[in-house]
Order: structure tokens, then C-alpha cells, then sequence
């Protein structure tokens, strides 16, 4: 009897044994597949050849024939809080960029939600997918943490090759973006921070060399998950010597004859619908006709380099593409391509510590030398609000033109094709996504701690055509806020909240978006009921995500930015 026990615990084991190879071997056969996310920095919504600009983008372009161009995709209106929320899922006030530093308040200044870095509250796509046998690599712009213990090679990636702050020279001289910027500027390779960057660096072409040595150096079979976050078209506008001319003459005529044109080409490829009107903009910045012959000139300059960083990104993307063709890995990666906000109304100066002067001691920002390694301009107000075509607003605002950006999905598990309306993709939903399609799931909790609820939901049913909207916002409203800027989506109704200088003053507006995308008719008056219902939406939002009102000044001009960015690491 104790024997026959023993042989059938015997055979329990063996069997049980023999389950656990299976397992082992179907997730070594399962086909997993690579995953390439392609971020890109401050890109408009209207700025690629797919999206009706007149700029050449043909491998992106190429990369959305073969996959689905999302129309109606949200980020949040800065960098840091749409990247924390693409790589966690989680709303960014509970992932630690409740606001960017060095935006913070003092009486925000590293509460919870509010750290600065990703908080111990998140994992990150890496994280799951290098504990579920994937390789992970990262080139390009973290802007997530500066603390070692914050750095991408600690926050999952196996490989990093990564600018730590939000914005720098793109060439080897790699300049602040002003002096408040300086302790956060610089790169690392995995644990080790680079003194210096080789001499023909460029931003765009070295973080895909990065991507493409870790592709092609890969020795097993396993699949890879690859970040490649680029800081083009981010100011300052700087492209290399060969591409300064790529786009001479092609924005002498100003605004508005390219706002038209663009917004013809979207509404042939019904992107945008037959009846948006042309946008005049919000008038806070120059018109062309007001401009003299030099600052036409100077404007016209400043959207060629713009234009022309873009194509090199496009060129550049495109040695990626092929080098996933050549390896013979490109059939089995999903691509995902996307901006992080909309494009950049502030002009140089804007930047914390920065002044005319301090530009003018430290540039040469004559009309010959735009665009090289020792100039700095910005895209500026008016060219923004032509590359946000068709809509209204820009980047660090919550409105259409600030929380809109393209986005590009490819490869396995996309089955849907052309143009797709979803009401209001949001970048959260990245993250589910991807570790759906990547055949993983996310754990209940992350190096001991319990982790904050997902906002994003998965759009893989959606990607699959199974189901015909990512969310439904009526029942599922979008929120946002940053920097005081706040909005609540909910079906067709938008409820926005501007600061000064973009609104007279921070009051709720209420929009139509299904009759009234441009958000140029507000009908807060008109319709109280309706925004009080999306107004006390946003402050439940609010309270349940942990939600802090900033007051008073920004705390680094106080005390200077040396001090503010002495803060740890909260996953320290
Ligand atoms: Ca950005």
C-alpha cells in the first residue's frame, strides 16, 4: 500500500514535472513577439507625410500602410507625465509625475504621486517583459529620474543608451536647455554616466545606431522589447549640415498657406472630417502679415530645420526598419510609433534660469548659422499652431492641439487597417497593450509593494477588429491635468481649464468636439448643467488619483536647481 503511495506520488511529480517543461517549452515556441516603440519628442499632430504634411516621412508613412493610423489618440500635454504614463499605465499623478519637475510647488514638491521620477507604486513595460524572458533596450530620452537608482537600466532595461533630462544641444556640445535644466543634463550607458559624447554625435542618428547594435548583437532567440525614444523634433532645432537645405523656399509664403494646405490633405485622406473650418489659431502669437522681410525670413528658417530634423528622424527610423528586415525579425515585431504632445508654442527663453541675454552670450542665432551645433530657436507659437492642424492649443495646454498626437500601430496582432476613430486612445493604454500582445500579464504587486491601478485598458480586441472602440468615453471619460491646465473627456462633451496667458483666466470652459473640434465656441453658459456633470467628474478624478493643487511659485526659483534636484530616488 505505502508503496503504490509512493509510485503514484512518483508519477504526480513526473507529471507535474512534465507540465512545467511544456509550459516551459510553449512560451519558447509561443512566438512571442519584438516590440518596437518609437517615441518622438513634441511632434504636431498634422507633421507627418501620413498625416497630410508636406514633409517626407516615407518609411513612417509605409509603417502606417501596413498598420492602423489611430485619429483620435491622447497624451498628456508635457513630456515626463505622457512617458511615465506610456511605460506604467497608471494615470500620472499616482505614478510619481503628478507634475514635471521643475514644476513643482513647494507644497507639492515630493508628495506622493508627485516624486519626480517613477515611484515604487509602478512597474514598467521593461520591468514585466524582461521577467517574462524578453530582451529590453533602451536608446534615447528617459526624463524619468536622474538618481541612479531611477536610471533606465534600473527600472528594467538590460541595455540603455539614455539622455537623463528632457531636452539638450543635439549635437556632442549637448547644452542645457537654460541653467535650471543642468544637473539633469547628461547621459548614461546602463550604470555609468558618459563624460563625453563622440565628436559627429547627432541625437537622432546615435540613439538608432544604439537600437541597431542591440538588435544585431543579440545572440539568442529570444524576443526583444525595444524603447527608442527620440529628443528630435524637441528644440533646439538643430539637423545636420547635409539636411539644412532640404526644405529651402518651402515656408516662404508663412501660416496660413501651410495650415491650408495641410488641412486639405487630411480631409483627402479623411483624417479630418469634410466640414472643419480653416483655424485661425488663438492669436496670441505673430501673424505673417505683420512680420518685416527679416522676420519672415527668420520664421521661414526656423520651420525648414523643423522640418528638416523631421525627415532626418523618418530616414533614420527607416535604417531600423531595415535592419528588422534584414535579421528577418521585422514579420514577427509589432511597431508602435507615437509623440509624446503636441508641438512647442514657447520660444527658447522660456526654459527655467534662461534670458535674452543669457541666449545671446551663449548662441549664435544669426539667420546662416540656424540649425548648427551652437544655435538654439525654437519651432515658436505660430509655426506650432500650424503643425496641431486642424486643432486649436499646443503643448503644455489641455487643449485639442497639446493632447493630441499621431499614433502608428504595426505587426502582429494588427488586423485592422487605415484610419481609426476610437474615442479618445489614450497613452495609458499603451502599456496594457503591449503586455497583452507580448502574451504576459501584470502582477499585483512589484518589489514588495502594492501597485497603483491601471487607467490605461488594453486595445489588443481592438487591434485584433473583435471590437470596434478601444473605450467608450461616455461610460469610461478621459482626464487630464498638468501644471494647473485640467480637462475631462466624456463622449462628445470636453470641459477644459486654461491658464493665463492661453485663457483670460482659469475658469471651466465647456466644448462640443462632436460639432466643435477646434474648440472655438464655448458653451459654459449655455449649458451649466452639462459642466457641472464634467466638472465634478474631474474633481472625483481628482481625489482618487491624488490630485495636488499647486501654490504659489515654482519651488527651483526659490531655491535655485542645484538644490531642488538633490531629491532621492523614491524606488531608492
Ligand atoms: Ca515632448
Amino acid at each position: 500500500m505505502r508503496h503504490l503511495q509512493i509510485i503514484i506520488i512518483l508519477l504526480l511529480i513526473t507529471g507535474l514535472a512534465g507540465c512545467v517543461q511544456s509550459r516551459k517549452d510553449e512560451t519558447k515556441d509561443s512566438n512571442q513577439p519584438n516590440i518596437l516603440l518609437i517615441l518622438v519628442d513634441d511632434l504636431g499632430y498634422s507633421d507627418l507625410g501620413c498625416f497630410g504634411s508636406e514633409i517626407n516621412t516615407p518609411h513612417i508613412d509605409e509603417l502606417a500602410d501596413q498598420g492602423v493610423k489611430i485619429a483620435d489618440f491622447y497624451v498628456s500635454s508635457l513630456c515626463a507625465p505622457s512617458r511615465a504614463m506610456l511605460l506604467t499605465g497608471v494615470d500620472n499623478h499616482q505614478n510619481g509625475l503628478g507634475s514635471m519637475p521643475p514644476g513643482h510647488t513647494a507644497n507639492q514638491y515630493l508628495k506622493p504621486g508627485y516624486e519626480g521620477s517613477l515611484n515604487n507604486r509602478v512597474v514598467s513595460i521593461p520591468e514585466v517583459l524582461h521577467e517574462n524572458g524578453y530582451h529590453t533596450y533602451m536608446a534615447g530620452k528617459w526624463h524619468l529620474g536622474h538618481h541612479k537608482e531611477s536610471y533606465p537600466s534600473n527600472s528594467g532595461f538590460e541595455k540603455s543608451f539614455a539622455f537623463l533630462g528632457g531636452g539638450s544641444g543635439h549635437f556632442s556640445n549637448a547644452f542645457a536647455l537654460g541653467p535650471g535644466e543642468q544637473p539633469v543634463t547628461f547621459y548614461v550607458r546602463e550604470q555609468d554616466i558618459l563624460e563625453k559624447l563622440p565628436d559627429d554625435f547627432y541625437s537622432t542618428k546615435n540613439f538608432s545606431d544604439e537600437m541597431i547594435k542591440y538588435i544585431t548583437e543579440q545572440e539568442d532567440n529570444s524576443p526583444f522589447f525595444g524603447y527608442l525614444a527620440y529628443t528630435a523634433p524637441h528644440d533646439p532645432l538643430q539637423v545636420p549640415d547635409e539636411y539644412l537645405d532640404h526644405y529651402k523656399g518651402i515656408y516662404d509664403q508663412g501660416y496660413e498657406v501651410i495650415k491650408k494646405e495641410r488641412l486639405a490633405r487630411m480631409k483627402s485622406i479623411g483624417i479630418v472630417d469634410g466640414s472643419v473650418p480653416y483655424n485661425p489659431g488663438t492669436g496670441k502669437f505673430s501673424q505673417w502679415e505683420d512680420l518685416d522681410d527679416a522676420g519672415k525670413q527668420s520664421q521661414a528658417r526656423k520651420m525648414e530645420i523643423y522640418a528638416a530634423m523631421i525627415e532626418n528622424l523618418d530616414f533614420h527610423i527607416g535604417r531600423v526598419i531595415d535592419v528588422l528586415k534584414e535579421t528577418g525579425k521585422y514579420e514577427n515585431t509589432l511597431i508602435i510609433f507615437l509623440s509624446d504632445n503636441g508641438s512647442n508654442p514657447k520660444e527658447a527663453v522660456f526654459y527655467p534660469g534662461s534670458s535674452i541675454d543669457f541666449l545671446a552670450e551663449n548662441y549664435d542665432n544669426s539667420l546662416e548659422n540656424l540649425g548648427k551645433s551652437n544655435s538654439f530657436v525654437s519651432q515658436g507659437g505660430s509655426w506650432a499652431e500650424v503643425s496641431n492642424t486642424p486643432f486649436t492649443y499646443f503643448k503644455t495646454t489641455t487643449g485639442e492641439g497639446g493632447i493630441h498626437a499621431p499614433l502608428i500601430i504595426a505587426g502582429p496582432g494588427v488586423e485592422i487597417g487605415n484610419f481609426q476613430t476610437v474615442t479618445g486612445m489614450h497613452v495609458c493604454d499603451i502599456f496594457p497593450t503591449v503586455i497583452d500582445l507580448a502574451g504576459t500579464s501584470r502582477p499585483d504587486t512589484h518589489k514588495g509593494s502594492e501597485l497603483a491601478p491601471l487607467y490605461g485598458v488594453s486595445a489588443k480586441e481592438f487591434l485584433a477588429g473583435n471590437e470596434v472602440l478601444v473605450r467608450n468615453t461616455t461610460m469610461d471619460p478621459l482626464h487630464f491635468e498638468m501644471l494647473e491646465c485640467k480637462a475631462v473627456i466624456k463622449g462628445k462633451w470636453k470641459a477644459m481649464m486654461l491658464q493665463p496667458p492661453y485663457a483670460n483666466e482659469p475658469v471651466w470652459q465647456l466644448y462640443d468636439l462632436s460639432t466643435d473640434p477646434l474648440e472655438k465656441l464655448d458653451l459654459a453658459s449655455q449649458e451649466p448643467e452639462k459642466l457641472n456633470e464634467l466638472s465634478e467628474e474631474w474633481d472625483r478624478y481628482a481625489s482618487e488619483v491624488g490630485y495636488i493643487k499647486a501654490e504659489g511659485d515654482m519651488l527651483i526659483l526659490n531655491i535655485g536647481p542645484e538644490e531642488f534636484y538633490k531629491y532621492e530616488s523614491p524606488r531608492n
